[in-house]
């Protein structure tokens, strides 16, 4: 585990502090103080692969334990809805302050306490700046926000009819870009773009014919499961072409952005208008989200709460200050060119076994398994690796024709396995445990003699080992070195 994140110095000084907190909640609930406990034993003790998931410094989680979680404060620094936010506004000052000066954003909003929610503030903010209401106008009505009931009513109609186009969700986009179980799929008609059936790679000229057949208010640029960089300077191009606002969630790739791996044209700032993040995932931090915009959409995104948050979670804007100012150390930078050697080392690893993967290869930290070449649907092999100590997420791939809950694919991260300190020879050696758990299961059929997309048989002695190759990796890159409970 790297030194900034679990100074060694500063192990005896975290493990008396969970200890005490242990102790305190032990003596109200001692159920939730054992669940506490066994979580990290879990995390220890199994090797993740969720690409979405990391671990947290000592600093980042202990600042989340605080009396910042007791206060209100709706609205923005110095102009709260509640009395006493001078501590609230010198935490969210300075996690806005970091985010600004580590993306070179013009404006940053750390509210959102989710992705979903921050891709909410920045829907929010676009149909607010962009949607135009020429009849409004007429009365003397500026913007979305000096609307009477009446006005409204009109306004809805005219909602109905805004267009979004974003990533489909089996070539790697994400629900909050459009789709139907968000409320982002009402608010917006939506059409989607995909990849290049034979090379599985983002086709800009493909997104560019749908983008000016279909003119979207919105063009989305941004993933959860597409193992490779998108140029946002072709996609800002797209968008200007049709008159869209650029909207980059960069949830999944925030960490590289920070560390530098993803500098010009792989860096969304500089292009799009509006960008969204997560800030747990490869960027380290405190589960939460962040909104970075330009200087124009602003004032819309500052009116995210209570617009569509709820009130401010400030011992969570507490721990992103903490986690941004990590993220501005160069050691981060160093972990997160780690993070995307380690994704090719994977990916090699799996090639050089016979897997498939999805585009062949990677180069961010997700590498995507199409487990068909196993006879599997992603369920299976999802369930069986769990078996077998490795924690992935099963995942559609693109066109998949196990649809999207079997899925034909597992998608592997290298963040949190990095931040243990695991380096390329033990990513190529979680490929050859992977691959081995792959080939030993078998799937078998239901009661009804089909093929069971969800039952499968792991050879004898198959999970025994892993799990012992598993701890002797772990052994050697313990997480939270020196914390003890
Ligand atoms: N749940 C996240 C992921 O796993 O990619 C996205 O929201």
């Amino acid at each position: 585990m790297t030194d900034t994140l679990a100074p060694s110095s500063m192990a005896q000084t975290a493990s008396q502090a969970y200890r005490s907190a242990l102790a305190v909640i032990e003596s109200v609930e001692p159920r939730i103080a054992e669940a506490t406990r066994a979580e990290l034993a879990d995390q220890r003790s199994s090797l993740k692969l969720i690409a979405s998931e990391n671990y947290a410094s000592p600093a980042v989680l202990l600042t989340m334990g605080t009396w910042f979680s007791d206060k209100y404060a709706e609205g923005t620094v110095g102009h709260r809805f509640y009395a006493g936010c001078q501590n609230v506004d010198t935490v969210e000052s300075l996690a806005a302050e970091h985010a600004r000066e580590l993306f070179g954003a013009e404006y940053a909003y750390a509210q959102p306490h989710s992705g979903i929610d921050a891709n909410l503030v920045a829907f929010w903010a676009i149909l607010a700046n962009r949607v135009e209401l020429p009849a409004l106008a007429e009365h003397g009505v500026k913007g979305i926000n000096d609307l009477s009931e009446q006005d409204w009513e009109e306004l809805r109609k005219k909602f109905g009819n805004q267009r979004a186009l974003g990533m489909s969700l089996d070539a790697g986009g994400h629900l909050t870009h459009g789709f139907r179980p968000n409320i982002s799929g009402k608010m917006f008609h939506q059409r989607s773009y995909g990849t290049d059936p034979e090379t599985q790679l983002l086709d800009y000229d493909a997104v560019r014919r749908t983008a000016k057949e279909f003119k979207p208010l919105v063009l989305i640029a941004g993933y959860s499961a597409y193992p490779r960089r998108v140029n946002f300077a072709k996609m800002a191009e797209i968008a200007d072409e049709v008159g869209a606002t650029l909207m980059v969630d960069m949830a999944h790739f925030a960490g590289l952005v920070a560390g530098k791996v993803f500098t010009g044209e792989d860096n969304p700032v500089p292009y799009a208008d509006i960008v969204t993040t997560t800030t747990h995932k490869s960027l380290r931090g405190p589960r939460g989200g962040l909104v970075l915009a330009t200087k124009e959409y602003a004032d819309s995104v500052d009116r995210g709460c209570p617009m569509v948050l709820g009130g401010p979670l400030s011992h969570v804007m507490a721990a992103k200050a903490v986690a941004l100012a990590e993220a501005r150390t160069p050691e981060f930078q160093t972990y997160a060119q780690q993070v995307a050697d380690n994704a090719k080392s994977l990916a090699d690893g799996f090639l050089r076994r016979g897997a498939k993967l999805v585009t062949g290869g990677t180069d961010n930290h997700i590498v995507l398994l199409d487990v068909t070449g196993f006879g599997l649907t992603g369920r299976q092999a999802e369930s069986a690796l769990l078996d077998a100590g490795i924690v992935t997420n099963r995942n559609s791939v693109p066109n998949d024709p196990n649809g999207a809950w079997y899925t034909s694919g597992v998608r592997f991260g290298t963040p949190a396995l990095t931040t243990r300190g695991f380096g390329a020879d033990e990513f190529d050696r979680v490929a050859e445990l992977t691959v081995n758990v792959l080939k030993n299961t078998t799937p078998t059929t239901t009661a009804a003699g089909a093929p069971g997309k969800a039952k499968y048989h792991l050879a004898d002695g198959v999970v025994q080992a892993t799990k012992a190759a598993s701890a002797e990796l772990l052994g050697k890159h313990p997480l939270y070195p020196g914390l003890e409970l």
